[in-house]
This record gives C-alpha cells, structure tokens and sequence, in this order.
C-alpha cells in the first residue's frame, strides 16, 4: 500500500495520537505500555521462545515515518536481520565505493532494543531475478579472477566490520537450483565450482572467528534432490577448517556451524510439506553437529483482490504453528526469523507479479492487527 498524501496526512496524526508503548531514543522499548495502534497482546513474542530466538528481517527505511514498524518490531523480536542492509548491491554500490548505512541502522536498532543482530545474504546472485541487480554490473564485469578477489575483500569487510555485533551471518545464499546443481551465477564462475563456497567461508571465519556462520537456501525444506546437495555440502564445509585465534589461543574452527532454511510456504489447501517430512530432513544436518534456523519463515496464501478468505488465513495460521513447532521439538534449532511480520512491508506484496494470486503472508495485516497466525504462533512458542 503506497500513501498518498492524504495517507501521510493521517498517518502523521495517528502517530501524533499514538499512546503506544514508546520506543525512547536510545533506550529499549517498554513492554508495559501495550494500549494504542501498535498495540498487541502482551507478553511480547520475544518473552515466549525460550532458548529459542525469534527474529524479523528489518529495513531501516520501513522504519522511518512508520511508527509501529519500528516499535513492534523492537518489542516483539528477539533479533534483527538486515533484509537488504549487507546486499552487495547495498554495501559496494560503486567500483571503490562501500556504504554500510543502512546495515549499521539495522545493528543500531538491535542494540538499542537489546537485540541479537544478523547479517545477511552476503553471497547471492538469483539468476531468476536479475532485474533486482543484487550483483552490480560492475562487479559481473570484472574478470573472473578479479571477481573472486572482490568476493573475498567483500567477505572480509562486512563480516570483519560486524565482528562482535552480529551473532550469525549467512555468508552463501541459494548457491543451488531445484535439482540441486550449483547455479552457474557470478559467483560460481569464478572458480567453475564450489571451491568458491569454500573461500568465501574461509574468509568470513578469518574475519569474526566466532560468528556463527551459516549456509542459506530456499525450497530445501523437505528430502529432495536440492537438499541432499545442500547437506552434501554442508558436510564438505563442516569437515573443513581453518586455524584462527580465539582469545589469543590458536584453534581450528569448522567453517561452518548451521544450516538456514529459508521457509517460504504456501499456505494453501493440500500446499504444505508434511511436518514429518520436514524433521526428517533437518535432523540429518543436525547430525553433522550444525545448528538449523528457519530464516526467512513467511506464508503466502491466496487472495482475491489483495484479501485473503477466512479458511486460507487458518490454514496459514497451522503453518506458522508447525514450523515453531518443529523448531521446537529440534534441539539445534536455534529459532527462526520472519521474513517481514506485517501485510504493510513485505517482499510478497512488493512483487505481486511473482506472486500472482498469493498474498498476505505475514502475521499482522496492513494496519498492525493481528492475524490469527499471531495468535497461533505464539501459542505454538508457549
Ligand atoms: O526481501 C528482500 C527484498 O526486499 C529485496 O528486494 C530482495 C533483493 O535484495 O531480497 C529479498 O530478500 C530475499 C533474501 O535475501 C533471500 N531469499 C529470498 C528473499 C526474497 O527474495
């Protein structure tokens, strides 16, 4: 939903009417203070995961002129992600350029909100949507070898830059399509292989010894062609490691420790993967000794004219349920993260044409109200 002005004109006065629980500049949010727009149902989400973290994907620019955007998701969650803050195309816009503004808004907001802090992505290049230009022309330009060079320096400066702010980072993104080859992307062509995958592991373990670092892919949720590549890979990097010190003793560290699952679900009737099926197949990572997180959990589901029907938003509430509860009942799951939480700013209602006829896949609707997949999942966390 664009605002007009008519839009901003009364979004400024529901902000000016907002007694919703405060966000203090440079304090963290109070969780007492629950009435007004941005209110939901206390105890905070954040409160019901124990040992567990349930996070969101962030956008500092969502955040300003939004104010429950910002609030709820400084209440709620227990972790921030960058969603586009540690792209290649966000960080290194320019030959010789880097800005990390709005991956350092996105620590800012976590600090100040006492929250874990995540990076993200940093190695991606979708082959199925270019038109994104994750991968700047002239970064595709350089010649192979140069290009590898760049990745690594790439590495090593956000990760390096993060080092003792951000607890995890997903250093390689979607390096396989759904039969589980490696995508032949920009990345790929600079070594005809994974040995790629490899380096750019290497180089974020050097950079933040401790960091968790974490491998991500989409549509791998069940055993598939895609996922027995993924665990064979992640196999190959778990048994790889590299000497780094840690307070001043030299170690060897895997240059691995978990696996993200992205969890993009369809939750439409007879849509989603059996939860049996899904255990199965994590457990199987789990057994190498590697954390599992679900990192970019949403539900699309489908809609008519931008709404969804009540049985759809059920059934959507099942699944957010579900995934909890596998979290749950896997003790190396380390929680998840919410691709976005509300209606109003998601990736989903950005891109309507790659999602024709789905919609509504986040927990609260456009205006911040709760759907039932709120309610579910928390019930689900508790
Ligand atoms: O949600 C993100 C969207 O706003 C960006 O335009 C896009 C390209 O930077 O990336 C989206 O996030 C993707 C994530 O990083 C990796 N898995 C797929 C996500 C949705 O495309």
């Amino acid at each position: 939903m664009k605002q007009g002005r008519l839009g901003a004109i009364l979004l400024a006065a529901a902000i000016a009417a907002c007694a919703c629980g405060s966000v203090e500049p440079g304090g963290a949010p109070s969780p007492s203070n629950r009435a007004g727009p941005c209110a939901l149902p206390d105890p905070p989400l954040r409160d019901l995961a124990e040992g567990r973290t349930i996070g969101t994907a962030y956008r500092s620019s969502f955040a300003d002129g939004d104010r429950c955007y910002a609030e709820i998701a400084g209440r709620e969650f227990g972790s921030l992600t960058t969603e586009i803050g540690t792209m290649t195309n966000t960080v290194a816009p320019a030959a010789g350029r880097f800005d990390f503004r709005e991956a350092d808004a996105v620590a800012d907001a976590a600090r100040r909100n006492r929250q874990d802090f995540q990076i993200h992505s940093l190695i991606w290049d979708p082959l199925d949507q270019q038109v994104w230009g994750v991968v700047p022309e002239y970064v595709r330009a350089l010649p192979d070898a140069q290009r590898h060079r760049f990745m690594t320096d790439l590495v090593t400066k956000v990760v390096g830059r993060y080092a003792g702010r951000a607890s995890t980072v997903t250093v390689v993104n979607e390096p396989f399509d759904q039969r589980g080859t490696l995508q032949h992307n920009a990345w790929w062509r600079t070594t005809s292989g994974d040995q790629y995958i490899v380096d750019a592991f290497r180089a974020a373990r050097l950079a933040a010894p401790t960091m968790k670092l974490y491998l991500n892919e989409h549509s791998a949720e069940t055993v598939s062609d895609k996922s027995n590549a993924l665990l064979a890979l992640a196999k190959k990097l778990r048994e790889t490691s590299v000497e780094v010190v840690v307070d001043g003793r030299a170690e060897r560290r895997p240059l691995l420790d978990g696996v993200g699952f992205q969890a993009h679900m369809l939750g439409g009737a007879d849509q989603q993967p059996r939860t049996e099926d899904m255990r199965a197949n994590l457990r199987r990572f789990t057994d190498l000794g590697l954390d599992v997180r679900f990192t970019e959990l949403d539900v699309r589901i489908p809609t008519k004219d931008g709404r969804a029907g009540a049985e759809d938003l059920q059934r959507q509430a099942r699944v957010y349920a579900t995934m909890a509860g596998l979290c749950r009942q896997i003790e190396r799951c380390t929680g998840l993260t919410v691709w976005g939480f509300t209606d109003e700013r998601s990736w989903i209602t950005d891109y309507p044409a790659t999602f024709s006829g789905y919609g509504s896949a986040n927990l609260l609707d456009a205006n911040y109200a709760a759907k039932p997949a709120w309610n579910s999942l928390r019930s689900a966390l508790r």
